[in-house]
């Protein structure tokens, strides 16, 4: 792969144009974002030696803490990106509340944030099961030079800069756009360099295959209970292949190279589980990147004005047609 593939950074410098408004500002944080995704990668790759060198909680060989995964991204992002100086606020699902980055001699003039998921699904590492980071950019609106406000997180996803994952699944991925196509990186862990090896990634319109959590079947609205046996019949291409890996990265990256809907529906007592910062505007903006769609059943998800760091909402995404007939689903069982 390597000879003449295009490393991430060559793609970054010959794709400038992409990174519109910035000074070499946004180049440096994904170079930030690149550099922590490798760290983290490195000791997803460790976690089935915790049993041998100790689990979460516990001492390892040097005498020192271990740290739950999730935790251990999360600081890893923080700490690599902190260290650059090259946002001016960071929020993430692992914190309560958003972070400050201060900067320079005269307060910070950085113009971006960064809203990040650090390690989403990370139920599944116990089990050797893909994981990813979600992350998401956006221009602040306070004036530069002053401290973030509330505010500048709480853009709708139709103002992202930038947004992406990375999968650390049998290899690991950096997937982005910045609006202008989606494209995907391979990392070669042998000399730590990210590789293009999925240029202008498209959904297929339709798809074969549809990701939902069916043990919440009977807690579902009764359109997706509809949908959920549309799939199921027998008749032209259907019944669908059903796969949920309970992973979003992963869930996501196998139905946008091969067709197909992840679900995640609302239920009588919640609004899903998904929130809409973290995890549903960075894909909904890769998903329509891509050409497909992402809908909370009613409404495109990126022009939902949010109104909480940590607000959750039901998600509907992925190959355009199948999004449209779930929404159809949804407005006749009304
Ligand atoms: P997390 O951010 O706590 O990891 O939760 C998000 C994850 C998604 O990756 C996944 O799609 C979903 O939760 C699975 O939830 P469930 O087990 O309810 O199906
Ligand atoms: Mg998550």
């Amino acid at each position: 792969m390597e000879g003449n593939s295009k490393t991430l950074g060559e793609f970054i410098i010959e794709n400038q144009k992409e990174f519109k408004y910035s000074s070499g500002e946004l180049s440096r944080l994904f170079n930030s974002i690149k550099l922590a995704a490798k760290i983290v990668s490195h000791k997803v790759n460790k976690a089935g030696l915790v049993d041998i060198i100790g689990g979460a909680g516990e001492k390892n060989i040097q005498g020192e803490d271990q740290q739950k995964l999730d935790v251990y991204a999360n600081e890893v992002f923080i700490k690599t990106i902190i260290n650059r100086q090259i946002v001016c606020g960071i929020t993430s699902e692992e914190n309560d509340d958003f972070i400050t980055v201060q900067g320079g001699d005269n307060g910070n003039n950085n113009k971006y944030i960064l809203l990040m998921d650090p390690l989403d699904g990370s139920s599944n590492i116990d089990v050797n099961v893909s994981v990813g980071t979600i992350f998401s950019v956006y221009r602040r609106i306070s004036e530069v030079g002053t401290p973030v406000i509330l505010e500048d997180f709480l853009q709708p996803g139709i103002n992202q800069v930038a947004a992406g994952y990375i999968i650390y699944g049998t290899s690991t991925m950096l997937v982005y756009t910045t609006g202008h196509g989606v494209n995907g990186f391979t990392l070669n862990p042998a000399i730590g360099t990210f590789y293009l090896s999925h240029p202008k990634i498209k959904f297929p319109e339709d798809g074969n295959i549809y990701s939902v959590n069916e043990g919440n079947y009977v807690h579902f609205p009764q359109g997706i209970k509809n949908y959920i046996k549309f799939c199921q019949q027998e008749e032209g291409d259907r019944p669908y292949s059903s796969r949920y890996i309970g992973s979003l990265v992963s869930d996501m990256h196998r139905n946008m190279l091969k067709g197909g809907i992840y679900m995640y529906p609302s239920t009588k007592s919640t609004n899903g589980k998904l929130r809409l910062l973290y995890e549903c505007n960075p894909m909904a903006f890769i998903t329509e990147q891509a050409g497909g769609k992402a809908s909370d059943g009613v409404s495109r998800i990126m022009e939902i004005e949010p109104t909480s760091l940590h607000e959750r909402v039901p998600f509907y995404s992925g190959s355009i047609n199948m999004v449209e007939k779930v929404e159809n689903f949804i407005s006749e069982a009304k």
